[in-house]
């Protein structure tokens, strides 16, 4: 309910979820078109197409809206960010690596195309996201602030981010005494540092101030976070409902969860935390232009899958 005094305000985010997602999945139809050498195209735009939620994408776009730019500023950017999240999900597909046989309720890319041309597609896509940066964004804003971008991407998704925390976690794989603090890193660089560059590069495309672009990494920080306590909550309720039981796989498998190293209802009370301490950081801003990042939180907080 709305504190006294202060009004509530309307927004339904579905309806804008729905609206940014569909504004992102057409640019991205459209900047990788089907070309010469076809197979390598067919497979890029499989795995790219093939749904998600585009969480990324729209955080770098409810951003960049935050601080007073446009939707059409931040796409080529929030689409070079889905661009590399898609490749780092073929990658983390393959045999060699986590052997999935179906994503984002598909067959996963490697069973489509053969492992060669997922690997090959996956880095197309990976070089691909700069170049369209670059590329689309320079007609737009100048240079000062892609450069800025492209750093921020390339540290989030090397080897002090993404591929980092990639490499902890299959170095951690079936290790018993993985403790919270390690686990912590391994969600922090694999999974939250993208979350946090898609607002950070929303809020720089934007024109943000420094202080902004801090708040807006903070917030997006604490979001990222929860994005995974939410995804090892949600293995544990969902595998649950699912067997009609108590206890979920993954309070019984080897893999290390928040559920399973501090147990199911403080990871509750630690996603809370996050979720409140994420909606602080945006306590400044008019509610009626922070209200998409604070149904952000919600949604990522709330979401069943
Ligand atoms: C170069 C970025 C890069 C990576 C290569 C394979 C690899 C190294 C990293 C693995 C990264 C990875 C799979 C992280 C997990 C991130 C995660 C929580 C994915 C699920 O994201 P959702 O739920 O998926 O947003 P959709 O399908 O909705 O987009």
């Amino acid at each position: 309910p709305p504190q006294k005094g202060k009004k509530a305000v309307e927004f339904d985010f579905n309806k804008y979820m729905d609206s940014k997602a569909m504004t992102v999945n057409e640019a991205l139809n459209k900047a990788i078109p089907l070309r010469y050498p076809q197979k390598i195209y067919e497979s890029m735009r499989y795995s790219l197409l093939a749904g998600g939620k585009r969480v990324r994408p729209v955080l770098c776009i409810a951003a960049c809206e935050l601080v007073g730019g446009t939707e059409e500023l931040a796409i080529p950017t929030a689409c070079a960010i889905e661009m590399i999240h898609t490749m780092s999900l073929m990658h983390d597909d393959l045999p060699c690596i986590d052997n999935d046989d179906l994503r984002r309720g598909k067959p996963t890319n490697h069973k489509i195309f053969g492992e060669d041309t997922a690997v090959t597609a996956g880095n197309a896509l990976h070089s691909y996201a700069f170049e369209h940066i670059a590329v689309s964004t320079s007609k737009t804003v100048g240079a000062d602030r892609i450069l800025r971008m492209v750093s921020e991407l390339g540290r989030a998704t090397g080897s002090e981010g993404v591929m980092g925390g990639q490499m902890v976690d299959i170095a951690s794989e079936g290790d018993p005494s993985i403790d919270l603090q390690t686990l912590e890193w391994i969600h922090i660089h694999k999974t939250a540092m993208l979350l946090e560059c898609s607002v950070v590069c929303g809020a720089i495309i934007g024109g943000a101030s420094e202080i902004v672009i801090e708040r807006a990494r903070r917030y997006a920080r604490c979001v990222g976070l929860l994005f995974q306590v939410v995804d090892d909550i949600l293995d544990v309720t969902k595998s649950s409902d699912e067997l009609g039981k108590t206890a979920g796989k993954d309070l019984i498998s080897d893999k290390a969860t928040y559920p399973k190293l501090m147990g199911l209802e403080k990871a509750k009370e630690f996603s809370d935390e996050l979720l409140n301490r994420a909606k602080g950081e945006l306590s400044c801003f008019d509610p009626v232009k922070a209200a998409p990042l604070l149904g952000l939180a919600d949604y990522v907080a709330f979401r069943q899958n």
